[in-house]
């Protein structure tokens, strides 16, 4: 990645607007014909997420679980945003989303996307292609995104965390409401069966038992050694330590305001909400969720 450290102030941190009815910044749409006209191969996987659900968690695990065996040198020297482009992203000085994808040299591709389910390029339902989506709970999914938008210069101004809490409860965050992205793709998962849907909590909880899962969805069975080694590097410890995946190399981000990989923890939002925050919060969820058949956990 190179960027610019000049160019990070203010004016380099995107404002929202409204984008076919989902809150964007124009680094995310810049390249919307593209984005949209992508081709996807029938063993490309798509690893989808709203911001800050266990995205680089999950990308890691795939990448390991594909390739970790075949090529070690890239576990050594390829940041994880390289191995998995971000499909969608136009940040200025940085190679398209699109393109890195394009030039991905492996099979099967592994593609980030945060887009709600609406706007995913068709060409990745015609292909079937597989789909694995990773929901954390709304609380501290909101909390990790907050830290993440102080850091990460491309985002909008955060203010303070009232006002962003306001702001994430309206959906008027980068790739729109929580609640619909979640819901969204929920609802994708009835009716298209090649989607894995996984909980960022499950993956605190058991990471062992979630790789099995996934394992399965992907029709891999890697040997007993394999997993270990897997199931070890994917701790968060290990992982804050890997500069190849930790994003310690993205100059776009400013490690003396918040690390990327911050906590890691089911719960974190009981330091940051007050109980009238929560309280309210709950009761706007409640209006807000209401397939009961897709349920959170906000403690393990
Ligand atoms: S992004 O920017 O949307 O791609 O961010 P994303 O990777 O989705 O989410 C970052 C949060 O995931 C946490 N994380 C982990 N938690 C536990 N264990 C492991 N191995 C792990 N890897 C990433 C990371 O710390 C961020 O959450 P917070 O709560 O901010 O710590």
């Amino acid at each position: 990645m190179s960027f610019d450290p000049d160019k990070m102030n203010s004016t380099f941190r995107g404002e929202l607007f409204d984008f076919h009815g989902v809150s964007m910044i124009h680094i995310f749409t810049d390249n919307w014909e593209n984005v949209q006209n992508f081709q996807a191969r029938p063993d490309d996987i798509l690893i989808a997420t709203y911001p800050k659900a266990g995205t680089t968690w999950v990308s890691y695990i795939l990448d390991l679980l594909h390739f970790g065996q075949q090529s070690p040198e890239r576990q050594t020297s390829i940041p994880i945003y390289e191995r998995v482009p971000f499909l969608e992203m136009t940040i200025p000085s940085l190679n398209l989303g699109v393109d890195q994808a394009n030039n991905l040299p492996t099979s099967p591709r592994l593609i980030k996307t945060h887009l709600p389910v609406q706007f995913v390029p068709k060409s990745f339902w015609e292909q079937n292609c597989r789909v694995v989506y990773v929901a954390r709970n709304a609380k501290d999914n909101v909390v990790s995104y907050f830290h993440f938008d102080h850091m990460a210069q491309f985002q909008p101004e955060p203010g303070d965390w009232s006002s962003y809490l306001q702001r994430f409860m309206k959906g008027k965050m980068v790739f729109g409401s929580w609640y619909d992205h979640v819901n969204g793709w929920w609802k994708k998962k009835q009716a298209y069966s090649n989607l894995h849907y996984m909980f960022f909590e499950d993956m605190v909880e058991d990471i062992g038992r979630e790789i099995d899962k996934l394992c399965s969805f992907l029709g891999l069975s890697p040997s007993v050694e394999e997993k270990k080694q897997i199931t070890g590097g994917v701790q968060f410890d290990s992982m804050k330590m890997n500069d190849m995946v930790n994003h310690s190399t993205a100059t776009v981000m400013d490690f003396k305001i918040s690390p990327f990989m911050r906590k890691g923890k089911v719960g974190d939002w009981k330091n940051h909400f007050t109980v009238a925050q929560s309280e309210e919060f709950d009761e706007d969820y409640k209006k807000k969720m209401k397939d009961p058949s897709l349920q959170f956990h906000t403690e393990i």
